[in-house]
């Protein structure tokens, strides 16, 4: 899978061009770069089915763009960003990932002290000479390093709505196999964690040696870390690593509650069955010699006396105690979802139509989503001022007729001005059916206070990403959270889910707390093509994590009810 390669090229193609004031291309190309990324399919094998033509109905991939990842495909090389880089030799993606570094910023560092990596910006700012260059002070030093050390802890992980396609694409190859009895994704995957560390897959079969020889040689894996008759170890092109563990079918239960952890759940567990008497193991559960149960994960569980909680429970933060009390609650499920309330179309930075998004929430099963575009002042092309946001409400009455079975809201995500206030005036905004709002800069100000006005607006029915993390890129900015808690319930606001995967925010740890609290949740895809509808899997799946409910989730509720609530 070449995806994620591809997409950083192109995202630094992107930089360098903002590097030379080009307008609006610079966007073009992080907007292919992203809608890459996000594929669920890889981008060499579209071009080897279908050409460059195939590329082009990529969203966001034009001929130039498509000519330039044939080229790459074909070479290895884009000619172009290598001579741009014969004049900034640095890595870009990885310097730009940097809280306050944008490309210009990158480049004068460049100029005036041939800061090139991460190791070299650590060093200058060890040396103190960052603070001297005009536009860097004392304080971005410090906010460099902070954000430095939250990018390498969580740059290794991947986050899960990435994880999808390639574990997939795994799965159906294994499955093609006939000696495979069969199979689960089990870890951090099966848990649903907002980022992946690497990926653990489970095969039962009487024919390790097959399955193990076919699984090494799978199309998609770069290398061989270890193999051995019951456990493997890959590299795939994508970085991932991905472990195996063959296993006979009877004891299928207590391998995978084992393999799909975690360890603090698995731990605990283990503990309880000490207390009974027996000994726990991905062998089974023994008493002494003799097998008690191993076939399935619920008749474990069941002889321990406990209910078997779903996997996205599993980190013993509470759902031991539950489960032994047969109080676990019951989770949100995929069909309860009836609508993304926070999708974006070409009329901001999305990259197909309204009447695109719809059809495709529509052939999913939706039964209605939210046009939640950018507004006002936030600095990207194309972010919609009053004027062209009352246009597109009449645009979504249209549409509406021309896509039956499915609802368009009109909304927006406007922007919480440092002051509390929406960039859009009250007066439009009580127009709207639904309203995101967001913090989108200025990040160091009193978000707490500024969130809690936002959200004393009547007009404002969701905070959106309301800790502001970026995986990889931004730590979350400061909150006191239980006083967000308390203005969201009486004010009657939701927080946000947000699943786009370098979001994840809401995380589990806040859900479980607003859950805790009574205050209402959205999950939003934060869509930005068609195909990111499927990032609503990572969303239900976070929204378990964190203990929710059908009643804690407005995506639950009929249009209807949801249109009631908003009013
Ligand atoms: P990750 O890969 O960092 O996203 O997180 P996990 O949970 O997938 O961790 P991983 O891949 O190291 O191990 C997969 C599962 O195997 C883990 O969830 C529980 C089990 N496991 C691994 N090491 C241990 C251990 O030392 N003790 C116990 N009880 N279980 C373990
Ligand atoms: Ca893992
Ligand atoms: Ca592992």
């Amino acid at each position: 899978m070449k995806n994620k390669q591809v997409a950083k090229l192109l995202r630094e193609i992107g930089d360098l061009l903002e590097l030379r004031d080009v307008k609006f291309k610079p966007y073009a190309y992080k907007k292919a770069a992203m809608a890459i990324e996000s594929l669920s399919k890889d981008v060499s094998s579209i071009y080897k089915e279908e050409g460059l033509k195939g590329l082009k109905k990529i969203s966001g991939v034009g001929q130039s763009i498509a000519e330039k990842i044939e080229e790459f495909l074909k070479t290895g090389k884009i000619k172009y960003l290598e001579k741009e880089k014969k004049e900034l030799p640095v890595d870009i993606d990885e310097l730009t990932a940097i809280e306050g570094m944008g490309v210009k910023k990158v480049q004068k560092l460049y100029k005036k002290l041939k800061v090139k990596s991460v190791a070299d910006l650590k060093k200058a700012i060890k040396q103190k000479k960052i603070r001297r260059i005009a536009g860097f002070g004392e304080k971005s030093e410090e906010r460099m390093l902070e954000s430095m050390s939250f990018v390498k802890k969580t740059k290794k992980r991947m986050p899960i709505g990435y994880i999808f396609p390639i574990v997939s694409d795994l799965v159906k190859q294994l499955k093609q196999l006939k000696q495979v009895q069969k199979i689960d994704v089990a870890g951090s995957v099966r848990r649903m964690k907002e980022t992946v560390g690497d990926v653990d897959i489970l095969v039962a079969t009487k024919n390790p040696k097959v399955v193990m020889d076919s699984f090494t040689k799978f199309k998609g894996v770069k290398r061989v870390i270890a193999k051995g008759a019951t456990r493997s170890s890959v590299r795939l092109e994508t970085g991932i690593q991905v472990d195996i563990r063959v296993i006979p079918l009877n004891i299928y239960g207590s391998a995978l509650q084992y393999f799909t952890g975690s360890k603090a759940h698995s731990i605990a567990v283990r503990k309880i069955a000490m207390k009974k008497g027996y000994k726990l193991s991905e062998y089974g559960l023994f008493k002494g010699k003799k097998v008690i149960a191993s076939r399935t994960e619920e008749e474990i569980y069941r002889k321990l006396g406990m209910q078997c909680p779903p996997p996205e429970l599993r980190e013993d933060t509470g759902e031991i105690e539950a489960a032994q009390k047969k109080k676990l609650p019951t989770l949100v499920n995929p069909k309860d979802i009836k609508g993304d309330l926070h999708v974006h179309s070409k009329w901001s930075d999305g990259t197909n139509t309204i009447k695109e998004m719809a059809q495709a929430y529509k052939k999913a099963g939706y039964k209605y989503i939210a046009i939640t575009e950018h507004t006002g002042s936030l600095k990207i092309a194309k972010a919609l001022d009053s004027k062209r946001l009352l246009k597109q409400v009449a645009e979504i009455k249209k549409i509406n007729r021309q896509v039956p079975g499915i609802r368009i809201l009109s909304g927006c995500e406007v922007n919480i001005k440092a002051d509390g206030n929406p960039d859009i005036s009250d007066k439009i905004l009580k127009q709207l059916d639904i309203v995101v709002a967001a913090v989108h800069s200025g990040f160091r100000s009193n978000n707490t206070k500024r969130i809690i006005k936002a959200m004393e607006n009547p007009n404002i029915d969701i905070i959106g990403h309301p800790t502001g993390v970026l995986i990889g890129k931004r730590a979350p900015y400061s909150l006191n959270f239980d006083n967000i808690l308390d203005a969201a319930k009486s004010s009657k606001t939701a927080l946000e889910i947000n699943c786009f995967p370098t979001r994840m925010d809401l995380g589990t740890f806040h859900i479980k707390e607003a859950v805790d609290a009574k205050v209402m949740l959205a999950i939003g895809t934060d869509a930005h093509s068609v195909d990111h509808v499927r990032f609503m899997a990572s969303g239900i799946g976070l929204a378990r994590r964190g203990w929710c409910s059908k009643g804690n989730l407005l995506n639950t509720m009929t249009i209807e009810r949801l249109k009631k609530w908003a009013r």
